[in-house]
């Protein structure tokens, strides 16, 4: 459908948008810096086109992060609103913000039962489903060959509830394709981009409730199938949208994520916040409880050399998409306070949590060089 980007293009999609500095400019006590001491990449979702228009934005970026994914930008119906528009334009700002300064950036996402425009439906419904698969892996991983440090390959595909003996989500591609469009999309990204890690990216697999511990064990006997098959899958992808009201098990996760380092595949925090519901609506006790609920939550996360990145899903509480969302909106209508910085960009607990974390964590550099070549 599309080229890929030339260097020299990019290059000058980073000049004529964003007047920033040079390469790798994140402060030396940002986010990314303590991470980066113990051999750890921070990152965050960036929205566009807030970053286009927001320099303040920009700049937090800039400080803190070392990666950045797109919140939406790289999703099928950002790319393809219309039979006839592919549009790469957000996520080539966002490549271009990333490329400025010095950041990773990670792809998200390629294979989702959401995000599919409503023309592409009766597309995929058909015969026509697997070439559809194929021209769209093609377009979205191959403009980006080489420049993308990782792609969300499938996103969100277990659903116990749904009834299904193999606890699959029924989904459009599941209903067209079978099961197999699983198998499917890892090889076609490994054919497209093998320098990008393929990841399986889950939700609701992190804290202590029955149905997570169903979803903990089908998640591991998914992946014992997957690697089974020798499919090309080498990371999984923990979306960490952490409910304040569940409680934490730390030694669950821990066995979890100790499984799963165990089968040889590098783990990564991909999407981290904290929907505080649950706590006070004073602001000073609220953040308390999302710093504290981070914080262990981090502690556990970073002690499994097998994690390679944390990336938190935005930056800044300013439209952060727990407010967007009715069933997670608080219901005393304050907004979510569910990030590192406030809607002003100013420093919260959470961030102080976090850095503590990281600055308290073993030294992943020599587990990280081994798996980043798997
Ligand atoms: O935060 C995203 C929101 O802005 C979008 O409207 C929504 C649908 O595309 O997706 C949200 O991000 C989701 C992510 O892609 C997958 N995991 C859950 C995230 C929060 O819903």
């Amino acid at each position: 459908m599309v080229s890929s980007l030339s260097r020299r293009e990019l290059l000058s999609v980073a000049a004529a948008s964003f007047a920033v500095g040079p390469a790798s400019a994140f402060a030396a006590d940002a986010l990314a810096a303590a991470a980066a001491r113990v051999g750890v990449a921070y990152g965050s979702a960036a929205v566009y086109p807030f970053l286009a228009r927001d320099a303040g934005y920009r700049r937090a970026l800039l400080r803190e992060c070392a990666m950045l994914v797109c919140e939406n930008a790289n999703k099928m119906d950002a790319v393809l609103p219309r039979p006839d528009l592919v549009t790469y334009e957000g996520a080539d700002a966002t490549l271009a913000l990333a490329a400025a300064g010095g950041m990773r950036m990670r792809g998200h996402t390629l294979v989702w039962h959401e995000a599919i425009p409503d023309w592409v439906r009766p597309r995929i419904a058909g015969p026509g489903a697997e070439s559809f698969l194929r021209q769209w892996i093609r377009s979205a991983a191959g403009r980006y060959r080489g420049r993308f440090e990782a792609w969300d390959v499938v996103n969100e595909i277990v659903a116990p509830e749904e009834g299904r003996a193999d606890g699959l989500r029924r989904s459009p591609w599941l209903a067209a394709l079978g099961p197999r469009y699983i198998d499917l999309a890892f090889a076609i990204l490994d054919e497209v981009d093998p320098s990008a890690a393929g990841v399986w990216n889950e939700n609701d697999c992190e804290q202590a409730a029955p149905w997570m511990d169903a979803r903990r064990s089908l998640v591991l006997q998914t992946l014992e199938g997957l690697k089974r098959r020798g499919v090309p899958i080498r990371r999984f992808g923990m979306q960490a949208h952490l409910y304040s009201t569940f409680p934490l098990d730390q030694e669950k996760l821990r066995a979890f994520l100790r499984e799963i380092a165990g089968m040889g595949l590098a783990i990564e925090i991909t999407e981290l916040d904290v929907d505080d519901r649950a706590f006070p609506a004073d602001i000073a006790a609220r953040d308390r409880g999302v710093a504290d609920l981070g914080r262990r939550f981090l502690d556990v996360v970073l002690d499994e050399p097998a994690v390679l990145n944390v990336v938190t899903w935005n930056l800044t509480d300013r439209g952060t998409w727990l407010n967007a969302s009715p069933i997670r909106r608080r219901p005393d209508g304050l907004p979510q306070r569910a990030l590192p910085l406030d809607d002003a960009f100013r420093p919260k607990p959470l961030r102080e949590a976090m850095k503590r974390a990281f600055e308290g964590a073993p030294d992943h550099s020599k587990a990280r060089a081994a798996l980043r070549k798997t």
